[in-house]
């Protein structure tokens, strides 16, 4: 009605000013995301760097009883991190400023554990300083990561605790200017008292909204943005924005899948951040420059995260240097080359669109909206017409083989079902990609195809469609790669029961072994075990007793366990003691190093 009048008035007064006539621009749809998270969402790839004491004892999860000394960077130099991230086109760079032992990398006045204990630099060092400011230098937003699990604080398991660790929180927020990003895991152990500790999150949020009213605050419930459920780096073909968190909080979350796919009317607006490391582990290991991933695998990664409405949040670990190594540096190059290359040629620049509808008739929401660059404008129906089709016109035969589309989220998302058609040489319509959420981003992987004309079809949507971007590209480089949610069943599962054992069938020296669970963790990982090894396969010496895979659940990879010295052996058994599945375990891979 509205619309309406405002047309009869433009009319009336020979007004041409189409942005201030015309119908009125969709309402909201749901939950909606808040001005910072649209611009985080924007971001769309930044860098995580997790660096600690691990880094020089090669742990994933530190005991917290390390020395301080172990964390002794040879050269440190933020500047050469901020300078790769930048050039690899990532927006921030998150650190690990405390990770689960509880070590700060700033001189935390409430921690007994913490850079001013160690040698490093006289005592006088401050990782959050340094990066903070080579990404003021470089244009970077700086963000931490922040563990409530600390495995040294005494506190740890007691009320007081939450005291500790919201002053730490106080410390590293409030002294090294704005922080876009705050991460938090949602691990939580027992303190010195053996006691599970209680986090209070009401007070943890608020002292970040105290210190940095604009940050993103990551957990696996959110509220600014949620962890894809996997650490892999692969948000769900399906992934809505919202998010139901009633019941749930960090560490007490959703299920996994739920994570990786959002709900569907969900009540918050809490997108997916796909976090994954370069390297098998999330610190820094020599064992490990060998397995840095491949550039098809960062393709991969990139497109079933930032294609799937996610951001991307890549780790790059320092080395015991404090420097990013050259292996993972020139991966990131040829990664930031590749992406470039297929994004740097849009085959629908200088098309023409046209849609079935367009709201109010009235060019302010043309077809043609989702062909310029500017972010803001938009094509969209009246209120109630939620199916389209819109026709890309190309002008001349175009080959491609990469679909992007993007949903205007200031407005909500609303598009769960949609296909795109290209034409054939007879004028009729070939079926080419499917998809059902799209969101910020979605990046549809088709076969190549060579075609005058797109037509997109919007078959479902929970109120007007409301799109802003279009893109056909041509990516000429990726390989092969196992994608994280490509169907894999090897491996074998075996009962919680039952030792995982082999025979070498002959003596060796074996320096350590390694433990492979089946991919994404299927039929259950072994958690905590005993080590034994013989050299008769009947007299068993132990080697670990109640040892555990650091991380294995949410990061079912490969672990490898060095000895302190190698152990000649002809047999050698895993007994599981703790498994995540009930009363299975599955293995890809067992052997000796
Ligand atoms: C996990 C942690 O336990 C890992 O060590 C790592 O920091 C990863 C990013 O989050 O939950």
């Amino acid at each position: 009605m509205k619309g309406n009048f405002f047309k009869a008035l433009c009319l009336l007064t020979g007004y041409a000013v189409l942005s201030s006539c015309g119908p009125d621009a969709p309402a909201p749809y749901g939950a909606v995301p808040s001005p910072q998270q649209v611009e985080w969402q924007k971001m769309e790839m930044n860098m995580f760097c997790h660096f600690g004491p691990n880094t020089f004892t090669s742990a994933e999860w530190g005991t917290g009883q390390e020395d301080a000394d172990i964390f002794n960077p040879s050269a440190m130099d933020c500047r050469q991190w901020a300078s790769i991230a930048k050039a690899a086109g990532m927006k921030g760079i998150i650190i690990t400023a405390k990770h689960h032992d509880g070590f700060c990398l700033w001189p935390n006045p409430v921690s007994r554990h913490t850079v001013a204990q160690s040698s490093w630099r006289d005592g006088k060092g401050d990782v959050l300083r340094e990066l903070s400011d080579a990404c003021r230098e470089y244009g970077l937003e700086f963000g931490v990561y922040i563990s409530p699990w600390d495995r040294n604080d005494p506190a740890y398991g007691t009320d007081e605790y939450n005291e500790v660790f919201r002053q730490t929180l106080a410390s590293a927020l409030g002294d090294y200017g704005p922080v876009f990003e705050q991460w938090f895991d949602g691990a939580c152990g027992e303190g010195p008292n053996g006691k599970v500790q209680v986090y209070d999150w009401d007070l943890y949020h608020r002292t970040v909204y105290e210190y940095q009213p604009d940050a993103i605050i990551f957990s696996d419930t959110g509220p600014g943005c949620r962890w894809i459920g996997n650490e892999a780096g692969y948000a769900g073909r399906t992934c809505w924005s919202g998010l139901d968190t009633a019941g749930f909080a960090p560490g007490k979350s959703p299920h996994r899948d739920t994570l990786n796919c959002g709900n569907v009317h969900g009540k918050a607006w809490i997108p997916g951040e796909a976090d994954v490391s370069i390297r098998p582990g999330w610190f820094y290991k020599d064992s490990e420059n060998d397995k840095v991933k491949s550039l098809s695998d960062l393709l991969g990664i990139y497109y079933a995260s930032v294609g799937r409405n996610s951001l991307l949040l890549l780790n790059v670990p320092p080395d015991k240097r404090g420097l990013i190594h050259s292996t993972d540096s020139l991966r990131l190059m040829e990664f930031r080359a590749a992406l470039d290359k297929i994004f740097a040629t849009d085959m629908s620049d200088g098309a023409a669109a046209e849609a079935t509808a367009v709201r109010g008739d009235s060019p302010r929401f043309a077809a043609s909206n989702i062909l310029d660059d500017n972010y803001d404008s938009y094509w969209t129906t009246d209120d109630g017409v939620t199916g389209a089709s819109l026709v890309v016109d190309l002008g001349a035969q175009k080959t491609f083989n990469r679909i992007m589309l993007q949903e205007y989220i200031p407005l909500g998302q609303r598009v769960a079902r949609f296909s795109v058609d290209v034409r054939d040489l007879s004028g009729g319509w070939t079926r080419a990609a499917e998809g059902t959420t799209i969101g910020y981003k979605r990046i549809l992987l088709t076969d190549r195809l060579t075609t005058d004309a797109v037509r997109i079809n919007i078959e479902k949507s929970y109120a007007c469609p409301v799109l802003n971007g279009f893109g056909l590209y041509l990516d000429e480089i990726m390989g092969e790669t196992q994608a994280w949610d490509e169907p894999d069943d090897s491996g074998l599962v075996k009962e919680s029961s039952e030792a995982l054992v082999i025979d070498l069938e002959e003596m060796k020296a074996a320096e350590g072994f390694y433990y492979t669970p089946r991919k994404k963790g299927k039929g259950g990982c072994i958690i905590s075990y005993d080590l034994e090894v013989s050299r008769d396969g009947e007299t068993w010496t132990r080697i670990y007793s109640d040892k555990m895979f650091e991380n294995i659940v949410n990061n079912p990879v490969r672990q490898e366990v060095r000895f302190d010295n190698p152990v000649e052996l002809r047999h050698i058994r895993i007994i599981p003691l703790r498994t995540s599945a009930d009363g299975t375990y599955g293995v890809a891979d067992f052997g000796v190093l």
